[in-house]
Protein backbone atom coordinates (compact mmCIF):
# COMPACT_ATOMS: atom_id res chain seq x y z
CA UNK A 1 0.00 0.00 0.00
CA UNK A 2 2.69 2.54 0.75
CA UNK A 3 4.72 1.58 -2.07
CA UNK A 4 1.67 2.27 -4.43
CA UNK A 5 1.17 5.79 -2.89
CA UNK A 6 5.34 6.34 -3.48
CA UNK A 7 4.46 5.27 -7.15
CA UNK A 8 1.21 7.56 -7.41
CA UNK A 9 2.96 10.39 -5.47
CA UNK A 10 6.52 10.49 -8.13
CA UNK A 11 3.52 9.97 -10.92
CA UNK A 12 2.13 13.47 -9.75
CA UNK A 13 5.96 15.17 -9.93
CA UNK A 14 6.82 13.76 -12.85
CA UNK A 15 3.25 14.98 -14.33
CA UNK A 16 4.59 18.74 -13.19
CA UNK A 17 7.88 18.34 -14.78
CA UNK A 18 6.47 17.08 -18.22
CA UNK A 19 4.05 19.48 -17.91
CA UNK A 20 6.78 22.27 -17.68
CA UNK A 21 8.02 21.27 -21.26
CA UNK A 22 4.47 20.82 -22.56
CA UNK A 23 3.87 17.01 -22.34
CA UNK A 24 0.27 15.58 -20.52
CA UNK A 25 1.17 12.53 -19.29
CA UNK A 26 -2.37 11.60 -18.78
CA UNK A 27 -2.88 11.66 -22.37
CA UNK A 28 0.53 9.70 -23.24
CA UNK A 29 -1.04 6.77 -20.66
CA UNK A 30 -4.37 6.94 -23.20
CA UNK A 31 -2.34 6.91 -26.14
CA UNK A 32 -0.39 3.62 -25.17
CA UNK A 33 -3.71 1.83 -25.98
CA UNK A 34 -2.74 2.12 -29.42
CA UNK A 35 1.16 0.29 -28.66
CA UNK A 36 0.17 -3.23 -29.51
CA UNK A 37 2.90 -5.77 -28.96
CA UNK A 38 2.98 -9.24 -31.37
CA UNK A 39 4.70 -11.84 -29.14
CA UNK A 40 6.77 -13.83 -31.33
CA UNK A 41 5.46 -17.56 -30.06
CA UNK A 42 9.25 -18.71 -31.12
CA UNK A 43 11.32 -17.75 -27.82
CA UNK A 44 9.44 -20.34 -25.71
CA UNK A 45 10.86 -23.33 -27.43
CA UNK A 46 14.16 -21.59 -29.40
CA UNK A 47 12.31 -22.28 -32.75
CA UNK A 48 11.72 -25.50 -32.36
CA UNK A 49 8.33 -26.67 -33.26
CA UNK A 50 5.91 -29.24 -32.73
CA UNK A 51 6.46 -31.02 -35.99
CA UNK A 52 8.09 -33.88 -34.23
CA UNK A 53 8.64 -34.28 -30.68
CA UNK A 54 12.22 -32.60 -29.44
CA UNK A 55 12.54 -30.54 -33.01
CA UNK A 56 15.29 -28.11 -32.83
CA UNK A 57 15.80 -25.56 -35.07
CA UNK A 58 17.92 -26.36 -38.22
CA UNK A 59 19.38 -24.62 -41.02
CA UNK A 60 18.18 -21.43 -42.63
CA UNK A 61 20.78 -19.26 -41.29
CA UNK A 62 19.40 -18.62 -38.49
CA UNK A 63 20.42 -19.82 -34.56
CA UNK A 64 19.79 -20.25 -30.95
CA UNK A 65 22.47 -20.97 -28.66
CA UNK A 66 22.55 -21.60 -25.17
CA UNK A 67 20.91 -24.41 -23.33
CA UNK A 68 18.79 -22.81 -20.50
CA UNK A 69 16.79 -25.39 -18.46
CA UNK A 70 12.96 -25.28 -19.52
CA UNK A 71 12.18 -24.87 -22.67
CA UNK A 72 8.27 -25.41 -23.69
CA UNK A 73 8.00 -28.82 -25.47
CA UNK A 74 4.66 -28.96 -26.44
CA UNK A 75 1.89 -27.04 -27.43
CA UNK A 76 0.41 -27.55 -23.47
CA UNK A 77 3.94 -25.96 -22.01
CA UNK A 78 4.23 -23.28 -24.76
CA UNK A 79 0.46 -21.70 -23.41
CA UNK A 80 1.78 -21.99 -20.33
CA UNK A 81 4.15 -19.88 -20.65
CA UNK A 82 2.68 -17.57 -22.91
CA UNK A 83 -0.25 -16.96 -20.52
CA UNK A 84 2.82 -16.35 -17.83
CA UNK A 85 4.02 -13.98 -20.00
CA UNK A 86 0.99 -11.92 -20.85
CA UNK A 87 0.21 -11.65 -17.12
CA UNK A 88 3.70 -10.24 -16.49
CA UNK A 89 3.20 -7.43 -19.01
CA UNK A 90 1.05 -3.78 -19.70
CA UNK A 91 -1.02 -3.28 -23.00
CA UNK A 92 -2.06 -5.21 -25.15
CA UNK A 93 -0.65 -7.81 -27.06
CA UNK A 94 -1.40 -10.65 -29.74
CA UNK A 95 0.31 -14.16 -30.43
CA UNK A 96 2.59 -14.15 -33.43
CA UNK A 97 2.41 -18.02 -34.69
CA UNK A 98 4.91 -19.83 -36.70
CA UNK A 99 3.72 -23.05 -39.12
CA UNK A 100 5.44 -25.49 -37.62
CA UNK A 101 3.92 -24.57 -34.19
CA UNK A 102 0.41 -26.73 -35.43
CA UNK A 103 -1.53 -28.80 -33.19
CA UNK A 104 -0.50 -31.87 -34.80
CA UNK A 105 -1.86 -34.32 -32.11
CA UNK A 106 1.31 -36.79 -32.74
CA UNK A 107 0.65 -37.14 -36.49
CA UNK A 108 3.08 -36.33 -39.45
CA UNK A 109 1.85 -33.70 -41.08
CA UNK A 110 3.98 -32.11 -43.92
CA UNK A 111 4.25 -28.25 -44.76
CA UNK A 112 2.56 -28.87 -48.07
CA UNK A 113 -0.15 -30.23 -46.17
CA UNK A 114 -1.08 -28.46 -43.09
CA UNK A 115 -4.63 -27.16 -42.67
CA UNK A 116 -6.75 -24.35 -40.72
CA UNK A 117 -7.38 -27.54 -38.20
CA UNK A 118 -4.09 -27.72 -37.17
CA UNK A 119 -4.48 -24.20 -35.99
CA UNK A 120 -7.97 -24.42 -34.37
CA UNK A 121 -6.66 -24.56 -31.06
CA UNK A 122 -4.23 -22.21 -31.14
CA UNK A 123 -7.09 -19.31 -32.36
CA UNK A 124 -9.63 -20.69 -29.53
CA UNK A 125 -6.62 -19.89 -27.47
CA UNK A 126 -5.96 -16.02 -28.80
CA UNK A 127 -9.98 -16.20 -28.62
CA UNK A 128 -9.82 -17.10 -24.84
CA UNK A 129 -7.32 -14.51 -24.35
CA UNK A 130 -8.79 -11.73 -25.87
CA UNK A 131 -5.93 -11.46 -27.97
CA UNK A 132 -5.38 -11.11 -31.90
CA UNK A 133 -3.52 -13.56 -34.15
CA UNK A 134 -0.62 -13.48 -36.90
CA UNK A 135 1.10 -16.32 -38.47
CA UNK A 136 4.33 -17.30 -40.49
CA UNK A 137 5.28 -19.85 -43.30
CA UNK A 138 8.00 -21.61 -42.25
CA UNK A 139 10.51 -22.01 -45.03
CA UNK A 140 13.50 -23.57 -42.57
CA UNK A 141 14.38 -26.62 -40.68
CA UNK A 142 13.28 -28.63 -43.96
CA UNK A 143 15.04 -31.02 -45.85
CA UNK A 144 13.51 -29.00 -48.51
CA UNK A 145 15.23 -26.37 -47.50
CA UNK A 146 18.55 -28.01 -47.50
CA UNK A 147 19.84 -26.69 -50.48
CA UNK A 148 19.58 -23.21 -49.48
CA UNK A 149 16.84 -22.06 -51.34
CA UNK A 150 13.18 -22.41 -51.12
CA UNK A 151 10.58 -20.35 -53.20
CA UNK A 152 13.51 -19.30 -55.41
CA UNK A 153 14.73 -22.99 -56.06
CA UNK A 154 15.38 -23.78 -59.70
CA UNK A 155 14.45 -27.32 -58.58
CA UNK A 156 10.86 -27.14 -59.93
CA UNK A 157 9.79 -30.13 -57.25
CA UNK A 158 11.05 -28.43 -54.45
CA UNK A 159 9.92 -25.15 -55.15
CA UNK A 160 6.26 -26.20 -56.12
CA UNK A 161 6.50 -27.42 -52.55
CA UNK A 162 7.12 -24.52 -50.67
CA UNK A 163 4.94 -22.71 -52.71
CA UNK A 164 2.48 -25.35 -51.78
CA UNK A 165 3.18 -24.40 -48.13
CA UNK A 166 2.68 -20.47 -48.64
CA UNK A 167 -0.60 -21.02 -50.05
CA UNK A 168 -2.01 -23.11 -47.70
CA UNK A 169 -0.68 -20.20 -44.67
CA UNK A 170 -2.13 -17.81 -46.34
CA UNK A 171 -5.60 -19.72 -46.54
CA UNK A 172 -4.94 -20.17 -42.63
CA UNK A 173 -3.87 -16.54 -42.01
CA UNK A 174 -7.19 -15.45 -43.74
CA UNK A 175 -9.25 -17.69 -41.56
CA UNK A 176 -7.09 -17.08 -38.49
CA UNK A 177 -8.34 -12.99 -39.11
CA UNK A 178 -11.80 -13.86 -40.10
CA UNK A 179 -12.59 -16.06 -36.89
CA UNK A 180 -11.08 -13.56 -34.62
CA UNK A 181 -11.97 -10.23 -36.21
CA UNK A 182 -8.83 -8.77 -36.66
CA UNK A 183 -6.29 -8.98 -39.35
CA UNK A 184 -3.96 -11.52 -39.02
CA UNK A 185 -0.73 -10.11 -40.56
CA UNK A 186 1.33 -12.80 -42.50
CA UNK A 187 4.43 -12.40 -42.70
CA UNK A 188 7.01 -14.04 -45.55
CA UNK A 189 10.82 -14.74 -44.62
CA UNK A 190 12.63 -17.43 -46.75
CA UNK A 191 16.07 -18.44 -46.16
CA UNK A 192 17.62 -18.03 -49.29
CA UNK A 193 20.71 -17.17 -50.74
CA UNK A 194 24.24 -18.87 -50.74
CA UNK A 195 27.71 -18.94 -49.07
CA UNK A 196 29.92 -18.24 -52.18
CA UNK A 197 29.38 -15.50 -54.90
CA UNK A 198 26.32 -17.18 -57.24
CA UNK A 199 26.34 -16.29 -60.67
CA UNK A 200 22.93 -15.86 -61.13
CA UNK A 201 21.68 -13.70 -58.71
CA UNK A 202 18.79 -12.50 -61.10
CA UNK A 203 17.88 -15.95 -62.30
CA UNK A 204 17.17 -16.63 -58.27
CA UNK A 205 15.19 -13.56 -57.75
CA UNK A 206 13.10 -13.58 -61.01
CA UNK A 207 11.80 -16.73 -59.61
CA UNK A 208 10.92 -15.69 -56.70
CA UNK A 209 8.96 -12.90 -57.96
CA UNK A 210 7.36 -15.41 -59.85
CA UNK A 211 6.57 -17.78 -56.95
CA UNK A 212 5.23 -14.81 -54.31
CA UNK A 213 3.12 -13.45 -57.16
CA UNK A 214 1.08 -17.10 -57.80
CA UNK A 215 0.47 -17.22 -54.41
CA UNK A 216 -0.73 -13.64 -54.12
CA UNK A 217 -2.96 -14.53 -56.92
CA UNK A 218 -5.28 -15.94 -54.58
CA UNK A 219 -7.15 -12.96 -53.36
CA UNK A 220 -8.41 -12.28 -49.50
CA UNK A 221 -9.73 -9.28 -48.22
CA UNK A 222 -7.53 -6.94 -46.18
CA UNK A 223 -9.55 -7.36 -43.00
CA UNK A 224 -8.76 -10.86 -43.00
CA UNK A 225 -4.92 -10.62 -44.25
CA UNK A 226 -2.29 -8.62 -44.15
CA UNK A 227 0.60 -9.90 -46.01
CA UNK A 228 4.55 -8.60 -45.15
CA UNK A 229 7.55 -9.66 -46.72
CA UNK A 230 10.95 -9.67 -44.83
CA UNK A 231 14.10 -9.03 -45.79
CA UNK A 232 17.59 -9.79 -45.17
CA UNK A 233 21.24 -8.51 -45.29
CA UNK A 234 22.80 -12.52 -44.82
CA UNK A 235 22.31 -15.45 -43.09
CA UNK A 236 24.97 -17.77 -42.10
CA UNK A 237 26.04 -19.95 -44.44
CA UNK A 238 24.34 -17.46 -46.99
CA UNK A 239 26.90 -14.88 -46.19
CA UNK A 240 27.64 -13.59 -50.64
CA UNK A 241 23.91 -13.40 -51.46
CA UNK A 242 20.52 -13.30 -50.25
CA UNK A 243 17.53 -13.68 -52.61
CA UNK A 244 15.15 -11.61 -50.36
CA UNK A 245 16.90 -8.26 -50.12
CA UNK A 246 15.80 -5.32 -49.06
CA UNK A 247 15.52 -3.80 -52.59
CA UNK A 248 13.53 -6.59 -53.64
CA UNK A 249 10.98 -6.64 -50.78
CA UNK A 250 10.92 -2.58 -51.19
CA UNK A 251 9.97 -3.17 -54.88
CA UNK A 252 7.93 -6.62 -54.12
CA UNK A 253 6.00 -4.66 -51.06
CA UNK A 254 5.13 -0.80 -53.00
CA UNK A 255 4.11 -2.80 -56.51
CA UNK A 256 2.03 -5.39 -55.24
CA UNK A 257 0.39 -2.96 -52.50
CA UNK A 258 1.67 -5.37 -49.06
CA UNK A 259 3.33 -4.83 -45.95
CA UNK A 260 7.43 -4.60 -45.76
CA UNK A 261 8.81 -6.35 -42.63
CA UNK A 262 11.53 -3.92 -41.67
CA UNK A 263 13.80 -6.31 -38.77
CA UNK A 264 16.57 -3.93 -37.35
CA UNK A 265 18.63 -7.05 -37.06
CA UNK A 266 18.75 -7.88 -41.21
CA UNK A 267 20.31 -4.51 -41.97
CA UNK A 268 24.45 -2.89 -42.73
CA UNK A 269 25.18 -2.47 -38.52
CA UNK A 270 25.60 1.39 -39.28
CA UNK A 271 21.60 1.83 -41.12
CA UNK A 272 19.05 2.87 -39.13
CA UNK A 273 15.82 1.01 -39.50
CA UNK A 274 14.24 4.22 -38.13
CA UNK A 275 15.50 6.24 -40.43
CA UNK A 276 13.40 4.19 -43.07
CA UNK A 277 10.17 4.36 -41.70
CA UNK A 278 9.59 7.90 -43.10
CA UNK A 279 10.74 6.71 -46.09
CA UNK A 280 8.46 3.39 -46.64
CA UNK A 281 5.71 5.26 -45.65
CA UNK A 282 5.78 7.45 -48.49
CA UNK A 283 4.74 4.48 -50.75
CA UNK A 284 2.75 1.91 -48.74
CA UNK A 285 -0.12 1.61 -46.30
CA UNK A 286 1.52 -0.06 -43.30
CA UNK A 287 4.99 -1.21 -42.19
CA UNK A 288 5.69 -4.49 -40.13
CA UNK A 289 8.60 -4.27 -37.37
CA UNK A 290 10.79 -7.20 -36.12
CA UNK A 291 12.31 -5.36 -33.14
CA UNK A 292 15.35 -7.23 -32.17
CA UNK A 293 18.87 -6.39 -30.99
CA UNK A 294 21.60 -7.57 -33.42
CA UNK A 295 24.73 -8.18 -31.87
CA UNK A 296 27.66 -9.18 -34.44
CA UNK A 297 26.69 -11.96 -36.31
CA UNK A 298 23.47 -12.62 -34.30
CA UNK A 299 20.41 -10.23 -35.26
CA UNK A 300 18.01 -12.11 -32.41
CA UNK A 301 19.37 -10.72 -28.96
CA UNK A 302 16.60 -10.08 -26.16
CA UNK A 303 15.60 -6.18 -26.97
CA UNK A 304 16.95 -3.70 -24.70
CA UNK A 305 15.91 0.12 -24.56
CA UNK A 306 18.80 1.39 -26.91
CA UNK A 307 19.21 4.09 -29.78
CA UNK A 308 18.15 1.62 -32.10
CA UNK A 309 14.68 0.91 -31.05
CA UNK A 310 14.17 4.31 -28.88
CA UNK A 311 14.57 5.81 -33.15
CA UNK A 312 12.51 3.24 -34.45
CA UNK A 313 9.39 4.31 -31.53
CA UNK A 314 9.85 7.77 -31.89
CA UNK A 315 9.65 7.91 -35.72
CA UNK A 316 6.06 6.28 -35.38
CA UNK A 317 4.59 8.13 -32.31
CA UNK A 318 6.26 11.56 -34.29
CA UNK A 319 4.59 11.02 -37.73
CA UNK A 320 1.35 9.72 -35.90
CA UNK A 321 2.13 6.33 -37.37
CA UNK A 322 0.79 4.11 -34.68
CA UNK A 323 -2.04 2.89 -36.56
CA UNK A 324 -0.17 2.20 -39.86
CA UNK A 325 2.78 0.33 -38.44
CA UNK A 326 2.44 -3.48 -36.84
CA UNK A 327 4.72 -4.34 -33.90
CA UNK A 328 6.27 -7.51 -33.92
CA UNK A 329 8.95 -9.02 -31.85
CA UNK A 330 11.99 -10.69 -33.00
CA UNK A 331 14.31 -12.81 -30.56
CA UNK A 332 15.06 -16.10 -29.68
CA UNK A 333 17.96 -16.30 -26.34
CA UNK A 334 18.17 -19.80 -25.05
CA UNK A 335 21.04 -18.85 -22.63
CA UNK A 336 18.88 -17.38 -19.85
CA UNK A 337 15.30 -17.77 -18.77
CA UNK A 338 13.06 -17.50 -21.59
CA UNK A 339 10.09 -15.93 -19.66
CA UNK A 340 12.32 -13.44 -18.65
CA UNK A 341 13.61 -12.74 -22.16
CA UNK A 342 10.11 -11.75 -23.07
CA UNK A 343 9.45 -10.02 -20.52
CA UNK A 344 12.67 -7.86 -20.63
CA UNK A 345 12.22 -7.30 -24.65
CA UNK A 346 8.85 -6.67 -24.48
CA UNK A 347 8.20 -3.96 -21.76
CA UNK A 348 11.89 -2.68 -23.41
CA UNK A 349 9.74 -2.19 -26.84
CA UNK A 350 7.23 -0.68 -24.88
CA UNK A 351 9.10 1.68 -22.66
CA UNK A 352 10.53 2.78 -26.22
CA UNK A 353 6.81 3.90 -27.21
CA UNK A 354 5.93 5.55 -24.17
CA UNK A 355 9.69 7.74 -23.96
CA UNK A 356 8.68 8.65 -27.59
CA UNK A 357 5.03 9.77 -26.71
CA UNK A 358 6.93 11.74 -23.50
CA UNK A 359 8.37 13.99 -26.09
CA UNK A 360 7.13 17.72 -27.15
CA UNK A 361 7.06 17.00 -30.31
CA UNK A 362 5.36 20.00 -32.19
CA UNK A 363 7.36 22.50 -29.97
CA UNK A 364 10.89 20.38 -31.54
CA UNK A 365 9.70 20.81 -34.80
CA UNK A 366 8.78 24.73 -34.40
CA UNK A 367 12.60 25.10 -32.88
CA UNK A 368 13.84 22.98 -35.95
CA UNK A 369 12.04 25.03 -38.63
CA UNK A 370 13.40 28.37 -37.17
CA UNK A 371 16.87 27.57 -37.34
CA UNK A 372 17.14 27.16 -33.04
CA UNK A 373 19.11 23.69 -33.47
CA UNK A 374 21.02 24.42 -29.99
CA UNK A 375 18.16 25.05 -28.43
CA UNK A 376 16.18 21.63 -30.03
CA UNK A 377 19.48 19.24 -29.00
CA UNK A 378 19.39 21.29 -25.43
CA UNK A 379 15.40 20.00 -24.55
CA UNK A 380 16.41 16.25 -26.57
CA UNK A 381 19.29 16.28 -23.99
CA UNK A 382 16.79 17.51 -20.76
CA UNK A 383 14.69 14.87 -21.87
CA UNK A 384 16.72 11.94 -21.38
CA UNK A 385 17.16 12.87 -17.52
CA UNK A 386 13.18 13.16 -16.84
CA UNK A 387 11.83 10.91 -14.74
CA UNK A 388 10.53 8.57 -17.10
CA UNK A 389 10.62 5.87 -14.83
CA UNK A 390 7.93 7.57 -12.54
CA UNK A 391 5.28 7.94 -15.41
CA UNK A 392 6.28 3.85 -16.71
CA UNK A 393 5.87 2.74 -12.81
CA UNK A 394 2.60 4.02 -12.34
CA UNK A 395 1.34 2.89 -15.83
CA UNK A 396 2.35 -0.81 -14.50
CA UNK A 397 0.58 -0.08 -11.72
CA UNK A 398 -2.41 1.25 -13.63
CA UNK A 399 -2.28 -1.63 -15.92
CA UNK A 400 -2.32 -4.26 -12.28
CA UNK A 401 0.93 -5.73 -13.28
CA UNK A 402 4.38 -5.95 -11.40
CA UNK A 403 5.91 -3.02 -11.04
CA UNK A 404 9.46 -1.46 -11.27
CA UNK A 405 11.09 -5.56 -10.53
CA UNK A 406 8.64 -7.60 -9.10
CA UNK A 407 8.17 -9.61 -12.18
CA UNK A 408 11.59 -10.67 -11.54
CA UNK A 409 10.56 -13.06 -8.75
CA UNK A 410 7.34 -14.38 -10.08
CA UNK A 411 9.75 -15.50 -13.32
CA UNK A 412 11.77 -17.42 -10.07
CA UNK A 413 8.68 -18.40 -9.05
CA UNK A 414 7.65 -19.70 -12.17
CA UNK A 415 10.62 -21.54 -12.69
CA UNK A 416 11.08 -23.06 -9.78
CA UNK A 417 7.26 -24.67 -9.91
CA UNK A 418 7.18 -24.90 -13.53
CA UNK A 419 10.41 -24.47 -15.48
CA UNK A 420 12.69 -26.88 -13.83
CA UNK A 421 10.21 -29.89 -13.52
CA UNK A 422 10.19 -30.17 -17.24
C1 LIG B 1 15.17 -14.59 -39.71
C2 LIG B 1 13.99 -13.68 -39.66
C3 LIG B 1 12.70 -14.33 -39.28
C4 LIG B 1 12.84 -15.36 -38.19
C5 LIG B 1 11.52 -15.92 -37.71
C6 LIG B 1 11.71 -17.11 -36.84
O1 LIG B 1 16.34 -13.95 -39.85
O2 LIG B 1 14.25 -12.62 -38.80
O3 LIG B 1 11.77 -13.35 -38.95
O4 LIG B 1 13.56 -14.87 -37.11
O5 LIG B 1 10.73 -16.17 -38.78
ZN1 LIG C 1 12.65 -11.27 -38.30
Amino acid sequence: MHRNKLIEKSYDIAKEQYAELGVDTDQVLKEMEKVVISLHCWQTDDVGGFETPGAELSGGGIQATGNYPGKATSIAEMRADLEKVLSLLPGDQRLNLHAIYGDFAGEKVDRDQIEVKHFQSWIDWCKKENIGMDFNPTFFSHPSADSGFTLSSKDEGVRQFWLEHLKRCRAISAEIGKQLGSPCVHNIWIPDGSKDSPIDRNGHRAILKKSLDEAMSIDYPKAQIKDAVESKLFGIGAESMTVGSHDFYLGYAISRNKLICLDNGHFHPTEQVGDKISACMQFLDEVLLHVTRPVRWDSDHVVILNDDVQLIASEIVRNNFLERVKIGLDFFDASINRIGAYVIGTRATQKAFMIALLEPTSKLIEMEEAGQNFERLAILEELKTKPFGAVWDYYCLQQKVPVGLDFISEIQQYEKQVLTKR
